[in-house]
C-alpha cells in the first residue's frame, strides 16, 4: 500500500514525511525540493494491536507497513521543482491513496512566493491541478476514440461513454470518484489511475504553537479525512528516541500524535480493515478490503491457509478486552465462534485458521 504526500512548494510535505517516518529525508529540512520522491516503510501504530503484544509477549511483532513518499513541491505555474509536474503527477498515480499536505504555518526560512499561509486557496489550487491533469487525460483520450469513428469497438464505445461522463464531472469540478460508473465498466477505466479517484485526507501544517484547527474543516475538496496537526513538533517527537518522548510529548502538551491517526485515516479510507493473529510466536496485524471473507483473509496469511481452510476461529479484540484479555473467559461468554468460509472478516477480529494441506 503505497501513500503519496502532495502539496505546493514548501507546504511542510517533507516535514510531514519526517513525522511520520522519524527520518530525516534527503530532501534537507528548509532546502526546496529534490530530485524525486523520497520513499520510506512505515509502521502503521495500532493501540489494539499493542495490547495484544503486552497480552502475548510474543516473539515477533509485526504491525502492519505502508510505503509512504514525499514529492516534491507542486510548481506554481512557471516555477520549477525537483521533477517536471507531468513526471510529478505521473509518478502521483501510482500511489493508492494521496495525503495533501496544506500550509497554515509561516517559515522565514523558505523562499516562498506569499509568505502568509493561506491554506483554503493553497488546497485549492491543489485540487485543481490535479483535477486538470485528470480532465486532460480524460479529454485526449476522448479525442483519440472520436477519430476512430464507427470503428470503436464495444469496449470502446462503453470507454468512451464512461470518460464523457467523467469529463462533464471534471469539468463541473467534481471527483471522479463521485461519478457513478457501472462495476463493469470501472475496468475500463482503471488503466487510468486517475488522480481524484484515490483516496484522499488532508493533512493542514500548523504553527508550532497551534492555531485554529478548524481550517481543515473549511478545506474544500474531495477528502475522505481531514487532520490539522503541528508537524513540525511531531517530526521532532518522532526523531527522538522512543524512551524520550513521552516526556518531550508532555512537556509540549501532546497526548497523541496526529500524524499516527493521519496515517490510520489514510488506511480507512483506503478501504483497509485489520485483523489480527495472535500468540506467544507472532501478534501481528494484516490488512484486508472491508469484505474479504475468511478464506481470502487466511490468503493472505499464506496460500496453504487458503487452499487447506477448514474453519476460522474468530473472537473480536474487543470482546477479549471485556474478557480481561482471557481466550477461556472469552469462550465462556460465548464470544468465540467458529466460523467458515463465506464469513466476512471485521476490522479488529482476532483469528485463528485452522487449515490441513
Ligand atoms: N512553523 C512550522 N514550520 C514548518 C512546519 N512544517 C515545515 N515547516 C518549515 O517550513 C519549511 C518548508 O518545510 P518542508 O517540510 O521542507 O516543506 P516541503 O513541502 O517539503 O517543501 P518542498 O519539498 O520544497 O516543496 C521548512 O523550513 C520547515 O522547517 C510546521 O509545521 N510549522
Ligand atoms: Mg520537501
Amino acid at each position: 500500500m503505497r501513500l503519496a504526500i502532495v502539496g505546493a512548494l514548501g507546504a511542510g510535505k517533507t516535514t510531514l514525511f519526517r513525522a511520520f517516518t522519524g527520518q530525516t529525508g534527503p530532501q534537507g529540512d528548509a532546502a526546496p525540493s529534490g530530485a524525486g520522491p523520497a520513499v520510506a516503510v512505515v509502521k502503521v501504530r495500532d493501540p489494539r494491536l499493542e495490547t495484544l503484544r503486552e497480552r502475548w509477549n510474543p516473539r515477533k511483532y509485526t504491525p502492519i507497513a505502508v510505503t509512504v513518499q514525499d514529492f516534491p513541491g507542486i510548481p506554481d505555474r512557471g516555477e520549477t521543482s525537483g521533477m517536471k509536474l507531468g513526471e510529478l503527477l505521473a509518478a502521483a498515480r501510482e500511489a493508492d491513496g494521496l495525503i495533501v499536505c496544506v500550509r497554515a504555518f509561516e517559515c522565514d526560512s523558505y523562499p516562498y512566493k506569499r509568505a502568509a499561509p493561506d491554506p483554503l486557496r493553497e488546497a485549492e489550487d491543489v485540487v485543481d491541478e490535479l483535477a486538470f491533469a485528470d480532465l486532460d487525460q480524460a479529454v485526449r483520450r476522448i479525442e483519440k476514440l472520436e477519430k476512430k469513428r464507427g470503428n470503436m469497438t464495444d469496449d470502446e464505445k462503453r470507454e468512451h461513454a464512461a470518460l464523457v461522463r467523467v469529463r462533464s464531472a471534471l469539468e463541473e469540478g467534481r471527483a471522479v470518484k463521485s461519478v457513478e460508473i457501472p462495476e463493469a465498466d470501472k475496468k475500463l477505466l482503471r488503466g487510468f489511475r486517475f488522480l481524484t479517484d484515490k483516496p484522499w485526507v488532508l493533512a493542514v501544517s500548523m504553527p508550532d504553537d497551534g492555531g485554529d484547527a478548524t481550517v481543515a474543516e473549511k478545506v474544500q475538496g474531495p477528502f475522505e479525512a481531514r487532520i490539522a496537526l503541528r508537524a513540525r513538533l511531531e517530526a521532532e517527537v518522532s526523531e527522538l528516541e522512543p524512551d524520550d518522548r513521552a516526556a518531550f510529548m508532555k512537556d509540549l502538551g501532546i497526548e497523541s500524535l496526529a500524524s499516527e491517526s493521519l496515517l490510520r485515516a489514510a488506511f480507512t479510507a483506503l478501504g483497509t480493515i485489520s485483523f489480527f493473529t495472535s500468540g506467544e510466536d507472532e501478534v501481528r496485524a494484516w490488512p484486508i478490503p472491508r469484505g474479504a471473507n475468511a478464506v481470502e483473509a487466511a490468503g493472505k496469511i499464506h496460500s496453504d491457509l487458503a487452499r487447506g481452510f477448514i474453519r476460522a476461529e474468530v473472537y473480536s479484540y474487543d470482546d477479549f478486552v471485556a474478557a480481561g484479555l482471557d481466550e477461556a473467559a472469552v469462550k465462556k461468554a460465548g464470544k468465540f465462534r467458529v466460523e467458515g468460509r463465506e464469513y466476512v472478516v471485521r476490522d479488529g477480529d482476532v483469528v485463528n485458521i485452522r487449515f490441513s494441506v
